[in-house]
């Protein structure tokens, strides 16, 4: 029994059957195919092969005991790709899906939305297959603690500085920090998305999802003369970056009619209620979303279970801007004909990698403006490096300056990757235009700072 538990765990941790890391790195170098002959210093300075090699990958065991005082074990993880812009950067993922695969697709879109920003900040990603839900608050602290414990050697304001992502949000950057500064005695910005109390940014917690809708918001302005106000959106996830893209998105007038969980999907025709998807998810809260069709007459429950085959109950609603903010490979292809069919004209991916290749480029076929995480989701990390420059001058900059930072920062983004698209001839492809940008300012770097 205890063999055949430790050889399953062990099954899960070790395969190689995660190929997320591979579909990042041929979309990128797809985009780059035209513009490698562009510039002979690409080939000779091997940019191509040295881009896609993390620089290293720190992998350590977590121990920790829950409530019961019964010993667990968890994998962590660290993955460093690349600093050539500045401190490796990059959030730190809770789930029981993490393992290396995920790890280094996630750090290799790093490094290029990273550099979309504009701002001093390498690619980074890390975490654990540990899982927060069902735990206590005094488990997931002990188990922050104890992967600080194997963290703290590897980073440093200067170095690496982990953030949140998927199951650490403002509470478990608070333990680590606490953590780290017991260790080190250093009181720096070695975390960011740190509480508001020691450190922390006002606004980076809705940094994300604001900074979302603040490219929506650019990018159909620009290409359709068109705002939000007024317009049927649909959402997907009920996560940070869920929760403030439906909190924007109804604060410039749109009607956001979906959510969703790991477990199912919310459909409500008169406009999600957010204070009750804050009550049933925030705080480390996990309860079901079927708990908010309870509360709401007239809204619909999907279990993940009686989705359409290969496909997602949100992206089944007929929609103007569908905004993809949970997880990696969750707005298919069937889906992405669904959103055709049904007259929308815009995806903004909110999440890091939700929309498959084969969506996307049924998307891009049939005219829908479609952008990818790496630029539309930036807004979390610039936030982070608002914060890191506060930390580093001993500022607190106020609620405004952030948001019109924010704001100024992803129309640039915007600008920035529309004008590489128009000047490659592949005008309106956004994904193109990103990675295109991006690759750019990084290989620069790689060149000058030589092998
Ligand atoms: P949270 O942990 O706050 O929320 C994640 C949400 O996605 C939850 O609703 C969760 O459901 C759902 N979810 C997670 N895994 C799955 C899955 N395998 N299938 C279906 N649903 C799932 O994370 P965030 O909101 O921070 O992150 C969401 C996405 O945004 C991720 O792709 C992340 O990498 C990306 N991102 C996050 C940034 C940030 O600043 N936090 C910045 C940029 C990108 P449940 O409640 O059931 O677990
Ligand atoms: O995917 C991401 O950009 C994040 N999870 C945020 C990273 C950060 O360092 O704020």
């Amino acid at each position: 029994m205890v063999v055949e538990k430790i050889l399953a765990s062990l099954e899960k941790s070790n395969c190689v059957t995660d190929n997320t890391f591979l579909q990042a790195v041929s979309e990128v170098l797809t985009s780059l195919e035209p513009i490698v002959k562009t510039d002979s210093r690409y080939e000779q300075f091997a940019i191509l092969e040295r881009l896609v090699t993390p620089d290293r990958i720190i992998q350590f065991k977590v121990q920790w005991l829950d409530d019961n005082n019964q010993v667990h074990i968890n994998n962590g993880y660290r993955i460093q790709f690349n600093n050539s812009l500045g401190p490796y950067k990059g959030g730190l993922r809770f789930h029981p899906s993490v393992s290396t695969g995920v790890l280094k697709f996630l750090a290799f879109e790093q490094i290029f939305k990273n550099s979309l920003t504009g701002l001093p900040i390498g690619g980074a990603k890390g975490g654990s297959d540990f899982d927060p839900k069902g735990k206590s608050d005094y488990e997931i602290m002990r188990f922050c603690r104890a992967f600080m414990r194997e963290l703290y050697p590897y980073i440093g304001a200067r170095v690496d500085v982990p953030a949140g992502d998927i199951g650490v949000g403002a509470k478990e950057i608070g333990y680590l920090f606490g953590e780290y500064k017991r260790i080190t005695h250093n009181y720096d910005g070695v975390l960011s998305g740190k509480p508001y109390a020691f450190g922390g940014s006002l606004m980076r917690p809705q940094a994300t999802g604001y900074g979302v809708v603040y490219f929506a918001r650019e990018m159909l302005a620009q290409e359709l003369q068109e705002s939000l106000e007024g317009k049927i959106c649909t959402v997907s996830g009920a996560g940070n970056v869920a929760i403030h893209t439906i909190e924007k998105l109804q604060q410039l007038g749109a009607l956001v009619v979906t959510c969703s969980d790991s477990e199912g999907s919310i459909y409500d025709p008169r406009g999600i209620d957010l204070s009750l998807v804050r009550e049933l998810k925030e705080e480390g809260r996990h309860l079901s979303l079927e708990k908010y069709v309870e509360r709401i007459p007239g809204s619909l429950y999907t279990k993940k279970s009686d989705y359409p085959q290969n496909g997602h109950a949100v992206w089944q609603v007929p929609c103007f801007a569908a905004f993809p903010c949970a997880t990696q490979n969750e707005l298919s292809f069937l889906d992405a004909q669904k959103l055709v069919e049904n007259g929308c004209v815009s995806v903004v991916e909110g999440a890091n990698m939700p929309t498959t290749p084969d969506a996307i480029e049924l998307l891009q076929r049939e005219g829908v403006l479609f952008s990818p995480g790496k630029a539309s989701n930036a807004g979390g990390v610039a936030v982070s490096e608002f914060e890191m420059s506060q930390n580093a001058s001993m500022e607190k900059w106020d609620f405004d300056k952030v948001d019109r930072k924010l704001d100024e920062l992803m129309r640039q983004i915007y600008k920035r990757i529309a004008l590489t698209a128009k000047e490659y001839g592949v005008e309106r492809n956004f994904v193109d235009g990103a990675n295109i940008a991006a690759f750019k300012r990084v290989a620069e770097a790689m060149i000058l700072e030589g092998v």
